[in-house]
């Protein structure tokens, strides 16, 4: 039985590797591959797939996504030509969600720095300074979805006074703010978990930077579109809020060399995700989703 074409646009680890392989004839662009050949499509939430690339398949009916995001993809275009499209929902909502409450605590004890302050021999010529107190402090999340509610959850633990946004109100115990500028007001802690759409391109700028204020810590796991980045840097250069955590960045990895010499920010390298036990479900996750197309069952995790 000859195996299926599909056209991968993404790198995965070793083990998805070796079973896309031997499930699959993989083809990636850079060998010019006849893309008449081509009926799925696997990539990643980070990576996407071109609008040409997709032009290019005159065959293709599924794209597997290795993650939650889908931004990437034209979804206009695959519904216009019957393509399905799935993600990896729901298997790394808890690591996205952990790393955000770790990126909040980080940034806001400064824990890097006080790493570093005990490695370098510092702490023998001074204390480390004191920082801002995390728990019963107000959040505010940007985005009450599946990793919203995981991080609310997380909050709650801690004593905070939680407050969301979202396109409409949900049926959680959390206060609703719908304006996204109330809500950094409300916040000592906005963290941005938010599906990256037209609605929410830069939903983060100066007016919510200047509302979150000089006492106000943003954290961002969710798009760099989210966030007017450029408004987010001469916020931090300025001290116009406290501090911001980042894990995902225009134009990353090569990110703005402003953010280098910024103590207040914590940079993190697009890694919410990135447990072993989590990869290990999200690759397991998009091959049960490919494996379904082909065996004419219906998609497990299916967007459209
Ligand atoms: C990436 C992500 O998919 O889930 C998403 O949308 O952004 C990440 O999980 C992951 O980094 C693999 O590229």
């Amino acid at each position: 039985m000859p195996k299926p074409h599909i056209l991968q646009v993404a790198s995965y680890p070793a083990w998805d590797q070796t079973a896309l392989d031997a499930a699959y004839t993989t083809h990636r662009l850079e060998q010019n591959p006849d893309l008449s050949l081509i009926e799925a499509i696997a990539t990643s939430g980070g990576a996407g797939v071109a609008t040409e690339v997709i032009q290019a398949c005159p065959n293709l009916k599924l794209i597997a996504i290795y993650g939650v995001g889908y931004d990437g993809i034209d979804l206009s275009l695959c519904a216009e030509r019957n393509i399905q499209v799935t993600n990896t929902p729901d298997v790394l909502t808890g690591d996205c969600a952990d790393l955000a409450v770790g990126m909040m605590l980080a940034i806001a004890r400064q824990i890097p720095a006080a790493d570093h302050h005990a490695r370098s021999g510092a702490w023998t010529k001074a204390s480390f300074p004191l920082q801002r107190r995390v728990w019963g402090a107000k959040a505010g999340i940007l985005g009450m979805g599946r990793i919203g509610q995981d991080v609310a959850t997380r909050l709650a633990g801690f004593g905070m006074d939680i407050a969301y946004s979202a396109r409409s109100e949900k049926p959680v115990p959390y206060t609703y703010i719908p304006d996204p500028t109330d809500l950094a007001t409300h916040a000592d802690f906005l963290i941005v978990t938010a599906a990256a759409t037209p609605d929410t391109h830069h939903i983060i700028n100066a007016a919510t930077l200047k509302a979150l204020g000089p006492d106000g810590y943003l954290i961002n796991i969710s798009r760099a579109a989210n966030i007017d980045e450029n408004a987010l840097l001469n916020a931090l250069e300025s001290n116009q809020i406290a501090g911001a955590a980042l894990d995902v960045f225009d134009n990353e990895p090569q990110i703005n060399p402003r953010f280098a010499p910024l103590k207040n920010a914590l940079l993190q390298p697009h890694h919410a995700s990135a447990t072993l036990q989590t990869r290990r479900a999200m690759g397991q996750l998009m091959r049960d989703n490919l494996s379904a197309y082909f065996a004419g069952q219906p998609l497990i995790t299916p967007v459209i």
